[in-house]
């Protein structure tokens, strides 16, 4: 029997197939291409060898307790009951001595869309706002700033736009495969392609123009663009005068950066940023696909509003081959209304941690009176939670106040899929934050170096033993089912059990009425009129019926019901309601280097898939991309030990010189740890030596204002070598 599953190892989720065993173990299920018709197939080695992974030895099957010190190592196993009930007493002390808000989750995409909003729903009926996730510094604050320009996050139409701006994102055959597909097939069909990046990466080797620009300086190019396309009048002028605010002021700001200095800035030749921006004006229906890029930078915020006001002004939203506003699928409840944000009194949302500084994502921004009352107009509902990543507090807030350091204590926290110490900035004051915790519960699939510290390790289910839907995290209107191919591994379960279990246990099981993940599926199908087996048996997906320029009869969903190039909403809260352009502060001679985080590897999804002996072969360790006169100059030979360093710490990795690499720039890679070190060495299976987040500061000086997120492009640094000793130590390892 072949079942329809969307595959899960990373957060675009691939239609598959898959074969069910006759052994039911997962080990032997084969994840094959859905579709191989006339498109190239959306697969990449990560889906096709997941089974790997989930039939691993190191696949904790089992709850398990904390039996010695926090990091030790020393866990028992404990039975479902068990670890539930002591969960529950522990978290009602907590909530009975500190109230609802002393607790915070995170949780991450790799989950969220089979949580199915039921996390929030757990905290918004237990009384707290303190949620965060891996979303805020990917996608999930794009969707918020994106809200607060034109009311929704659009999707680019890639079948039909006719020009593609990649700001950075680098979607590969193993990375993103379905955009890098989508990519291609555009290429073919004749549409442009720009890649804005400091390297040369594989998109810029195949792009019609290729700007290599200085790490961190994506909103200042955005400017130089929007220099060229005001001046020479290559904008919709009917789209500015009916469906935008602030034009003439916005114009005035743009004003500010004649080509000469955003090249300065920037590092591009003014000619280049002139031939590119009448490029993506001028060659039809252009798309600027959402990047991560931008959403790790100091100037955020901006950047993303500057990519806003271009996709606005050219006439490129709503429109066939532009960027599309999906809306909520009419015929499926929506995971947000099943979060019930509603029930979280204001008073708690008051609460939420970092509102004040940085309120973009957070209830104060989001779920402010005209926000609400624009997106209940447009949308039918007034809340809107794309990506997961409206209505979340401010990461850094949140570990400041589990550490003590805050306005209140948080005293138990919760990570659902998600390497906490490893996916946010400033690892060390993670670190302390959670050593000061009462209680901490992960529920995951593996020990991560975030689990090795917790009380409790609740066994997760796999993608592949589950039911599900997806809606592209609430970002389209398309609602896709995955079929459980196997039952789960040994005691494994699913994140709906976790929190009806606990709900019960905690005096509020009434509000988790459904008896199984599948019930509440067919509660959320139930406007079809079918249940999740018939519409998985009938649906590949659901396409809703889409019609375009729905702006010319609802407005759009901000207050003034255009397109904010000003925005209202951050003028109310006192931040300047046009984009700017904020220099790196100067940290002297000590850091003279660029550095930035990324550059995704094929085998591993974040911080994942390193206990995965088959990609472990092809890719052994982590390395620092380095120009050759960078290299030079730091004494760096080829495949030796080098540690960079920040304002906050260091991080080691091998070097790697590379003639693609802009001098003054490092890559630092993301998501290494050692999975077979033993636990309890201190080290925390090499967290201490290879996670990024040490070195990610998270000081005012390197966050963006708006939302608080940390520069993970552009930071200074510095790099030097690591003795011999060092390499001979890991060696033995
Ligand atoms: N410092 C730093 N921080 C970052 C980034 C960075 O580059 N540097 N990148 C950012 C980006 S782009 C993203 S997307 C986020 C990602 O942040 P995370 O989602 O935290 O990313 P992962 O490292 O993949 O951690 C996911 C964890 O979930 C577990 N897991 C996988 N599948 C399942 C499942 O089905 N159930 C359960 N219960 N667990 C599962 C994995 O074992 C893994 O430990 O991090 C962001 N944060
Ligand atoms: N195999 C694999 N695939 C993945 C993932 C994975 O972990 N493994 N993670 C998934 C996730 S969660 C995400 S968010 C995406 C991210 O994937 P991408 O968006 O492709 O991000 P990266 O690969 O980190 O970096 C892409 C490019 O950004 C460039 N760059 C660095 N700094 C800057 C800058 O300041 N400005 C500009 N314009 N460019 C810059 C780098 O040189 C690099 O070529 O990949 C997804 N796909
Ligand atoms: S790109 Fe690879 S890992 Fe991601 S969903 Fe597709 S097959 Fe799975
Ligand atoms: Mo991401």
């Amino acid at each position: 029997m072949i079942k329809k599953v969307l595959c899960a190892s990373c957060d675009v989720h691939c239609q598959v197939s898959a074969h069910v065993p006759d052994t039911g173990l997962v080990k032997d299920v084969k994840v094959r291409a859905q579709n191989p018709a006339k498109y190239k197939a959306n697969i990449c080695i990560k889906g096709i060898h997941a089974p790997l992974g989930l039939s691993h030895e190191k696949r904790i099957t089992h709850p398990l307790k904390r039996v010695g010190a926090r990091g030790s190592g020393q866990w028992e196993q404990v039975s479902w009951d068990e670890a539930l009930n002591d969960i529950a007493l522990r978290l009602k002390k907590i909530v009975e001595e500190h109230g609802p808000e002393a607790l915070a989750v995170s949780e991450s995409p790799a989950i969220v869309q089979n949580s199915m909003g039921m996390t929030r729903r757990f905290m918004n009926l237990l009384g707290s706002p303190n949620y965060i996730s891996g979303v805020a510094l990917c996608m999930g604050n794009t969707a918020a700033v994106n809200r607060l320009t034109y009311g929704w996050f659009p999707f680019p139409d890639f079948q039909r736009a006719e020009c593609i701006v990649l700001f950075g994102h680098d979607p590969k055959p193993h990375s993103w495969t379905p955009i890098y597909n989508a990519i291609r097939r555009a290429q073919l069909r004749g549409a442009k392609l720009i890649v804005i990046d400091p390297r040369e990466s594989e998109n810029a080797k195949v792009a019609d123009l290729w700007l290599p620009l200085n790490p961190g300086t994506d909103a200042a190019l955005c400017f130089g663009w929007l220099k060229v396309i005001i001046d020479e009048e290559l904008y919709d002028k009917d789209f500015v005068a009916n469906w935008t605010t602030g034009f003439e002021e916005f114009k005035e700001r743009v004003n500010e950066f004649p080509l000469d200095r955003v090249a300065k800035i920037t590092g591009v030749d003014a000619d280049l940023i002139a031939q590119s921006a009448r490029m993506y004006a001028t060659s039809g229906p252009a798309v600027i696909p959402w990047t991560p890029i931008t959403d790790q930078q100091r100037n955020s915020t901006s950047a993303i509003r500057l990519h806003g006001a271009l996709r606005a002004i050219c006439g490129f939203l709503d429109v066939p081959g532009g960027e599309i506003m999906h809306g909520f699928n009419p015929d499926v409840i929506s995971e947000t209304e099943l979060e019930v944000h509603d029930e979280l009194p204001q008073a708690k949302r008051d609460l939420q941690l970092g509102a004040d500084k940085h309120p973009v994502f957070t209830y104060k921004m989001m779920a402010s009176p005209e926000i609400r009352a624009a997106t209940k107009r447009v949308w039918g509902n007034e809340w809107a939670n794309i990506i997961s990543g409206n209505y979340m507090a401010h990461p850094t807030s949140v570990f400041k106040a589990m550490k003590g350091d805050g306005p209140y204590p948080v005293k138990a926290f919760f990570t659902i899929a998600n390497n906490t110490l490893m996916s946010y900035a400033n690892m060390p004051l993670i670190h302390e934050a959670l050593l000061n915790q009462d209680l901490i519960v992960a529920f995951e699939q593996f020990r991560s170096p975030t689990a090795q510290l917790a009380d409790y390790i609740l066994p997760s289910d796999s993608w592949l033993e589950r039911n599900g839907l997806s809606d592209g995290f609430g970002w389209t209107s398309i609602v896709r089912p995955s079929q459980k191919v196997v039952n789960p591994a040994g005691e494994c379960r699913g994140i709906y059990q976790v929190w009806s279990g606990l709900a019960k246990r905690m005096g509020f099981g009434e509000q988790f009425p459904w008896k199984n993940e599948e019930a509440l599926m067919d509660h959320r199908l139930s406007k079809l009129g079918m249940n999740f087996e018939d519409f998985a048996e009938t649906h590949a997906m659901h396409i809703p019926k889409m019609t375009l320029k729905k702006y010319e009869k609802t407005g759009f969903a901000t207050p003034s019901g255009k397109v904010e190039l000003k925005s209202s909403v951050l003028e109310k809260f006192g931040f300047d309601p046009l984009p700017y352009w904020r220099e790196d502060p100067d940290l002297g001679p000590d850091f003279p280097l660029k550095m930035f985080v990324g550059v995704r590897e094929d085998e591993y999804f974040q911080t994942g898939h390193r206990h995965i002996e088959k990609f472990r072969k092809r890719n052994t360790e982590p390395y620092f991309f380095v120009s050759v006169k960078d290299a030079d100059e730091a004494g760096l030979t080829q495949g030796n030990w080098a540690e960079v360093f920040t304002v906050l710490g260091s991080v080691k990795a091998k070097v790697d010189i590379q003639e693609q690499m802009p001098e003054g720039v490092i890559r630092v890679p993301h998501g290494w740890w050692d999975p077979e070190r033993e636990e309890g060495d201190g080290s925390l299976s090499g967290a201490w030596e290879f996670a990024d987040s040490q070195i990610c500061p998270d000081d005012d000086d390197h966050i963006d204002r708006e939302q608080g997120i940390p520069q993970l492009k552009g930071t200074a640094c510095r790099i030097q070598p690591l003795s011999a000793d060092y390499s001979a130590k890991y060696a033995q390892k």
